[in-house]
């Protein structure tokens, strides 16, 4: 509609400064009615716009008024903050309208007072603040045969009547075997003359001292008043007490429960060390508690020993010496004899114990080229299939192969490896070097 009547103004504003336009220009009545048409438009278009404006205005206002009273809502919607009662918790942290909140009491304690208390629309709590009171374990009343209870946080005792005793009074005090002997601190009950049965080493009788009617009983350390009787005391057993406690085992081993106390025992081919806990392999090959034979070499392991024979290999086309108790070497070869000259130059011995279930990876041995004649070390593991599942070799640096255990292994077993170096110049071998290496595995991990 704008735009027609734009187009009129224009046209009509064309032919009155240029006349001589044509006869495409109106007449000056036709004009005037065009003007009174545009005039129209415009009037209504004014109106249209007014109303819009003035619809405008109105949503800018209701949506004006709706967000100062959300506002308010969001600032004043909760409940007062509420405290957890003493010796108790409180569980819900929410104090939104509609919200619950609940209250526990420590173990010992009962709730007095609303359990759960929710928020309601006029921003109050429903019920009363609850308090924690000290659960009275005396209101079923425990003691018996006139026993008085004596309430403590948690739990009760009983002060027994004369002639009571036991936890809850339920045991008449057997008085025809106790001698009286008058002391300044009260009576001292020695009940040695307790029947011989129930004195074995596991169970002793207790220390009992009557102070102004009431009956006390003690023990040596190591023994607890057993739960029936005040009048004898039994032994505690540690290994079952603290069989897995939060330190770890008491033994490393075995525990073994003693009357009064225990201790810790280690199996055979170890000793328990100072600390009482834990196992020491014991030397067998320094402290000469082996039988190993004079051509034999005595291998210290964890647990035992081995008594252990170094032979030279017999090899076709080679022959080989001892150098030194660990090591054979391979007599020169004749010249042109390439066979022989293909055979391992030498053969070392080496004997290493460890304890079961190592941790892997983990390097186990190394072996190091002492002077290089060629251009080329190269270190490879030899050996069968269980060798290959435990081993790899790995070189670490030039002139050094190192054998790596790559998965634990559980004891006991004995693990065998051969590391060869072989040491090439252009490509062509100049020696070949063997390693083998026995593995004595323990049965146990210490
Ligand atoms: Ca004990
Ligand atoms: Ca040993």
């Amino acid at each position: 509609m704008f735009a027609s009547a734009v187009n009129l103004i224009a046209l009509v504003y064309v032919c009155s400064l240029h006349p001589a336009f044509g006869q495409d220009c109106p007449n000056r009545q036709e004009i005037q009615g065009m003007l009174k048409q545009v005039q129209k438009l415009l009037s209504a278009h004014e109106a249209s716009c007014l109303q819009s404006l003035r619809n405008l205005r109105k949503k800018i206002n209701l949506l004006q008024s709706g967000t100062g009273k959300q506002t308010a809502k969001s600032t004043n919607s909760t409940c007062p903050k509420l405290d957890a009662p003493i010796n108790g918790r409180k569980l819900g942290k929410s104090h939104g309208v509609g919200h619950e909140v609940h209250f526990l009491c420590d173990p010992g304690y009962e709730i007095v007072g609303s359990e759960s208390r929710v928020c309601q629309e006029s921003l109050t709590w429903t019920g009363q603040q609850p308090t924690c009171r000290d659960f009275n374990e005396c209101a079923s009343s425990p003691c018996l045969n006139g026993g008085t209870c004596v309430d403590e946080v948690n739990q009760f005792s009983c002060v027994c009547a004369k002639g009571w005793a036991g936890e809850t009074c339920q045991s008449p005090v057997p008085t025809f075997f106790i001698t009286t002997t008058n002391t300044s601190a009260g009576s001292t009950l020695a009940a040695s003359t307790l029947p011989a049965a129930t004195t074995g080493a596991y169970v002793r009788p207790s220390r009992c001292t009557i102070v102004q009617g009431t009956t006390h009983c003690t023990c040596e350390p190591g023994y607890t008043i057993s739960g029936r009787d005040s009048y004898s005391c039994t032994d505690i057993d540690e290994c079952e007490l603290f069989h897995n406690g939060p330190a770890g085992k008491l033994c490393l081993h075995k525990c073994v429960n003693t009357p009064g106390g225990y201790r810790c025992s280690c199996p055979a081919g170890y000793n328990v060390t100072r600390d009482g806990r834990s196992c020491k392999d014991i030397d067998e090959c320094a402290t000469r508690q082996n039988n190993c034979t004079n051509d034999q070499m005595c291998v210290n392991t964890y647990g035992g020993f081995q008594c252990v024979r170094v032979d030279c290999p017999k090899i076709p086309h080679a022959t080989y010496v001892k150098t030194s108790p660990m090591r054979c070497e391979r007599t020169p070869c004749p010249l042109d004899n390439k066979a022989c000259s293909q055979t391992p130059t030498s053969f070392s011995y080496h004997y290493l114990a460890v304890v079961s279930n190592l941790s892997a990876p983990r390097v186990m041995f190394r072996v190091s080229a002492l002077r290089q004649l060629g251009d080329t070390l190269r270190f490879t593991l030899l050996g069968g299939r269980q060798a290959r599942r435990h081993f790899t070799v790995q070189r670490s640096d030039r002139q050094t192969g190192q054998l790596m255990l790559v998965s634990p292994v559980q004891g006991p077993t004995t693990l065998e490896a051969e590391v060869e170096m072989s040491e090439l110049e252009r490509r062509v071998q100049l020696g070949r070097y063997i390693t083998k290496i026995t593995m004595f595995v323990s049965q146990y991990e210490f």
